[in-house]
């Protein structure tokens, strides 16, 4: 007789911690902004841990008892095996961590025999035969109708956007007691930029998670509310989806309920210029965004994305209703040289944008770049003949480039332009105050409420910077950047009103944090994320849920000093007996399929014969 069938119990997880260690970039964690963005601000950047959505999307949309985990250590994650007698385990990876899956799987083969490992994200663009020995199933799609046919669950029932929160950021070791809601609108985008992951990954369809704009603000609503239930403050949001204001109908329909609502919203999201031309900036200021992430990418980059108006002129019209923007570029394509790179850094810092994010161009398997440059025979021969995927993060070049003698010299470049946005613009949170007092300014006495609560809304923003304007006064990198502080901060006390004695009394304990937070990093403690763990339908696990636990993520005091400082401690050791081995390589499989074919994004596998026959999603974009 056959053994009885055990009912499915899934386990979703992101990859371990510690990050940083040995051959690891050193962008690559769990933080968005002072990885890749802030990262030459040394104290001033904004440090805020990033949970991995994906999972707590999955984990609300299935029928099955399920349990996160973000950031787990090996340790915990073994816990967790023991205890949980999972049928199912879900990694969720990128390329760059493809590494930590492979010590991961040996842990949920020894310690849970029984369970299917599922791998999902955009690392399965790496082929079968690379993926295939460490997964049971691959998901290249659209993960809950996925997972719904893997598992047996009806599909096509409806969605729920998931309460995913994570903390505010926090400056010079100050945390903002509140928290950032989360909502994802879509997935993919049919721009089509030739290096572009999610977008090929998509076949460059859009997969509408929430296809009205009033479903966007409901989601926004709940989150919110449920904060609220569980006494927290949420008082804003990141939204992710690749150009929000492309899908215009949507966007306007959007703008209808918060107009609607009378509220002011402050949120972050992703828009191009083709997607931003088509809204004025008092209609993005009403939606409510504080921060668009915008792709310069490069003056000569000739992207469609790059359609629309003037940068300079969306850039001042936006910055003048307190709308900053993080601004992305791209450093290596085949037409730059040094000098092109550094007349483009030139007209990006003209712009000046409140951040800045400087990638290298390099290909993802499934990317028409990807097939360009092995056709092209263009990889460095190291990385043709033994790939280090660790360095697929943006900060590694890849190519021989016909400008440039040396690769590392694109490296370099890299390195110097980030702090050279430093240097030139200053602290990011002087950067987004200066934006926001301008929004105050010109919108206070609007004819429009709506316009008028925004401008209120920024000017309490704008307050909460003093003691960073303070401190910039004092550590600022250059003699410049120190006088433009003592000018925004007397512009802020004459804009708004004199300081009260708790906000003086917070500005004068900054000069010690800003000492604090240098030492924790040069000592490389309490740098690493901490354990969030939820459980869904598992009948003990709701108070796992509640708004507060998201304040884990930051690591630190927050998941118990001790453990902390033993964690780190051991990282540290490894680190040095790994220097001393020489710093030689693990033995890494054969990963050169990466460099040397190039073909269509591979389907999910298990293919799975029955393949719905009505799209879980619309995806049709307008
Ligand atoms: C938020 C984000 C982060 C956050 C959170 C990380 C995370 N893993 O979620 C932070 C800031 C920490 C981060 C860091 C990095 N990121 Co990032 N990040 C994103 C971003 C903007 C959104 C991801 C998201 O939350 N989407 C919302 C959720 C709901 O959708 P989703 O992730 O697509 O998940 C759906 C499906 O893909 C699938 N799915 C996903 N996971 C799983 C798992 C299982 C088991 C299953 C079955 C299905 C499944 O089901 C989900 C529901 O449909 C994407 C770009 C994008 N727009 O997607 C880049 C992106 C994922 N990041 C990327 C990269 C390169 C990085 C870094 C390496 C950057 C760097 N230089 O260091 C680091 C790696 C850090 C790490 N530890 O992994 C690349 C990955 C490309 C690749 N093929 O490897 C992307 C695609 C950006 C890009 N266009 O290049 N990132
Ligand atoms: S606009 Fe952005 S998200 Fe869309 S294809 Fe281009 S790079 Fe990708």
């Amino acid at each position: 007789m056959a053994p009885p069938q055990r009912s499915p119990k899934l386990l979703l997880t992101s990859v371990c911690r510690p990050f940083g260690g040995p051959g690891e970039g050193d962008s690559v964690g769990a933080e968005l902004f002072h990885a890749q963005v802030t990262r030459a601000q040394g104290p001033f950047s904004l440090r805020q841990v990033i949970r991995v959505w994906a999972l707590d999307y999955l984990a609300e949309n299935l029928r099955a008892p399920a349990v996160t985990l973000h950031y787990p250590s090996h340790a915990e994650l073994v816990r967790e095996l023991k205890r949980g007698d999972y049928t199912h385990v879900g990694i969720n990876f990128v390329v760059a961590t493809f590494h930590k899956v492979r010590e991961m799987v040996p842990l949920i083969r020894e310690h849970a025999p029984g369970a299917q490992i599922v791998l999902g994200g955009y690392g399965t663009v790496l082929p079968d035969d690379i993926l295939g020995p460490w997964a049971d199933a691959v998901c290249r799609e659209e993960g809950v109708g996925f997972m719904r046919r893997l598992l047996g669950e009806a599909e096509g029932g409806a969605i729920r956007h998931p309460h995913a929160p994570i903390p505010s950021v926090q400056v010079l070791s100050h945390q903002l007691p509140s928290v950032v809601g989360h909502v994802t609108a879509g997935l993919g985008c049919p721009n089509g930029c030739d290096f572009c992951c999610t977008s090929h990954f998509f076949d460059r369809k859009y997969v509408r998670l929430l296809p009205h704009g009033r479903d966007v603000y409901e989601a926004l609503m709940a989150t919110r509310a449920r904060a609220r239930e569980d006494g927290m403050q949420m008082n804003g949001f990141i939204l992710i989806d690749e150009d929000f204001f492309l899908h215009h109908r949507r966007a306007r329909e959007f703008l209808d309920c918060v107009r609607e609502g009378g509220e002011p919203l402050s949120l972050m999201g992703f828009g191009s210029v083709r997607g931003l031309s088509r809204f004025s900036g008092r209609e993005i200021a009403q939606m409510g965004f504080d921060v668009v992430w915008n792709a310069f990418e490069g003056a000569g980059s000739g992207y469609r994305k790059q359609e629309g108006r003037s940068m300079p002129d969306l850039y001042r019209e936006l910055q003048s209703v307190g709308c900053a923007q993080l601004t992305s570029m791209i450093i290596g394509f085949p037409y730059q040289d040094e000098e092109t790179i550094r007349r483009e850094f030139d007209q990006l810092m003209a712009l000046e944008p409140a951040m800045t994010q400087c990638l290298i161009y390099f290909a993802f398997p499934g990317t028409p770049f990807h097939k360009q440059v092995i056709a092209e025979g263009r990889y460095r021969k190291e990385y043709r003949e033994a790939p280090d995927l660790r360095r697929w993060d943006g900060f590694a070049m890849h190519f021989d480039h016909p400008r440039f003698e040396r690769p590392e010299q694109v490296e370099a470049l890299q390195r110097e332009l980030y702090r050279e946005d430093y240097r030139r613009l200053g602290p990011t949170p002087l950067r987004l105050a200066r934006i926001s007092l301008e929004g105050y300014q010109n919108l206070r006495n609007d004819e429009d409420p709506l316009l008028r609560a925004r401008a209120e809304r920024l000017r309490g923003d704008v307050r909460g910077t003093l003691p960073a304007t303070r401190a910039a006064m004092l550590f600022g990198p250059t003699p410049e950047v120190r006088e433009r502080a003592r000018l925004l901060r007397s512009d802020i006390i004459r804009l708004t009103g004199t300081q009260s004695a708790a906000e003086l009394a917070i500005e004068a304990a900054t000069p010690a944090a800003y000492l604090a937070s240098a030492a924790a990093r040069r000592l490389g403690v309490f740098q690493q994320p901490g354990l969030l763990r939820t459980e869904h339908r598992t009948g003990s696990g709701a108070g796992s849920l509640h708004s507060r636990h998201a304040f884990r993520l930051q690591g630190g005091a927050r998941t118990g000093v001790g453990r902390v400082l033993v964690e780190d401690g051991a990282r540290a050791l490894a680190g040095l007996a790994a220097r001393l081995r020489r710093r030689e390589a693990p033995p890494q499989p054969d990963l050169t399929a990466v460099t040397r074919r190039s073909g269509p994004m591979p389907r999910s596998l298990p293919v799975l014969a029955t393949r719905p026959e009505r799209p879980l999603f619309a995806d049709a974009a307008e």
